[in-house]
């Protein structure tokens, strides 16, 4: 009696463990997982990696999954091709892509290549996309100050309505949007983040940023290379500066890593990837999810990589 209210106990306590562990939200190799809840479905928008070359990121078309509970997923295909981009090269590599709602409209904001940022919309968050602009809402050198490579779009709407686009690798970067969430409403600056861990290269600014608002603070998080920590810094402002604070995810092993946090009424998630799929590599990244946790005064919980328990479920 004694033994079998030990192992209920035991495995009510795997069961709670499982249900806040990381889901492999497809068995498809995809990666840059930009998620959101719009309505009452999350969707994340994503890197094919399936049907790359296997040797580099080289896909032309970004991957689409939705979920209605967090726990089962449903690819919805590939959904985009780069061609939507009239202006762009037809082997333009579809990178990390970011996304928005506004006013019922869906905006996607897509590295193409790595010099230009395009913009398409849609009533639907499942397309059909169209490009309103007819050219790239951001391109080098056109552009003043995009940096070394203007890719990795991620989007914020502060509480006033104001949009901010921050994209970049080695140095991030932010641009003003306007209200038409397609064109550019001001410079592109540079993001100050200060107090790096002493003279620590490694734990710079690599890629991947995104910013989020938690109870009145605003939280730059992004990767710090290749490989990369997910760290977050955080400001009284969209724009900076930032002040580091720490790790949420370490290094994996794998040579990137890209995130982006969806907030949900009391909750928070973490999407990433690794290529920790069999079968997986650099170049064959899988999408996974978690809750994430703040601690007292702002701080944001490291994700537990040690007792991650992965699982799969497909939307029947
Ligand atoms: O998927 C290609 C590139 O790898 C992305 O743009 C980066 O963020 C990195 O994840």
């Amino acid at each position: 009696m004694k033994k079998l209210l030990v192992s209920g106990l035991l495995s009510s306590l795997l069961f709670s463990a499982a249900s806040s562990a990381d889901v492999l939200i497809s068995e498809r190799f995809a990666a840059d997982p930009s998620a959101h809840k719009f309505g009452d479905t999350y969707y994340v928008y994503a890197t094919n990696d399936q049907d790359n070359s296997g040797e580099y990121w080289d896909s032309t078309e970004w991957r689409l999954f939705s979920s209605k509970d967090l726990e089962s997923w449903k690819d919805e295909g590939s959904f985009l091709h780069n061609s939507v981009f009239k202006w762009a090269d037809k082997d333009a590599k579809a990178w990390a892509p970011g996304a928005f709602e506004r006013n019922g409209k869906y905006y996607f904001y897509a590295p193409v290549g790595g010099n230009q940022i395009g913009v398409a919309v849609s009533d639907n968050p499942k397309g059909p996309f169209v490009d309103p602009i007819n050219k790239p809402l951001v391109e080098k050198p056109r552009d003043k100050n995009v940096g070394a490579e203007p890719i990795d779009p991620a989007i914020f709407v502060d509480t006033d309505g104001q949009a901010y686009m921050y994209f970049g690798t080695r140095v991030p970067k932010v641009v003003p949007l306007g209200n038409d969430m397609v064109s550019l409403d001001g410079e592109i600056t540079d993001v100050i983040v200060n107090g790096y861990p002493a003279d620590d290269e490694k734990k710079k600014y690599g890629e991947a940023p995104f910013l989020h608002l938690h109870d009145g603070k605003y939280y730059f998080t992004f990767s710090t290379g290749w490989p990369g920590q997910i760290v977050y810094a955080t400001g009284d402002s969209p724009l900076g500066p930032f002040e580091y604070q720490g790790v949420i995810i370490d290094y994996l092993d794998i040579n990137t890593n890209h995130h982006s946090i969806v907030q949900d009424g009391d909750k928070n998630y973490i999407f990433y990837h690794d290529k920790i799929k069999e079968g997986g590599s650099y170049y064959r990244r899988s999408i996974l999810m978690t809750e994430l946790e703040y601690g007292e005064n702002g701080t944001i919980q490291q994700i537990d990589l040690e007792n991650r328990y992965l699982k799969y479920r497909p939307v029947r």
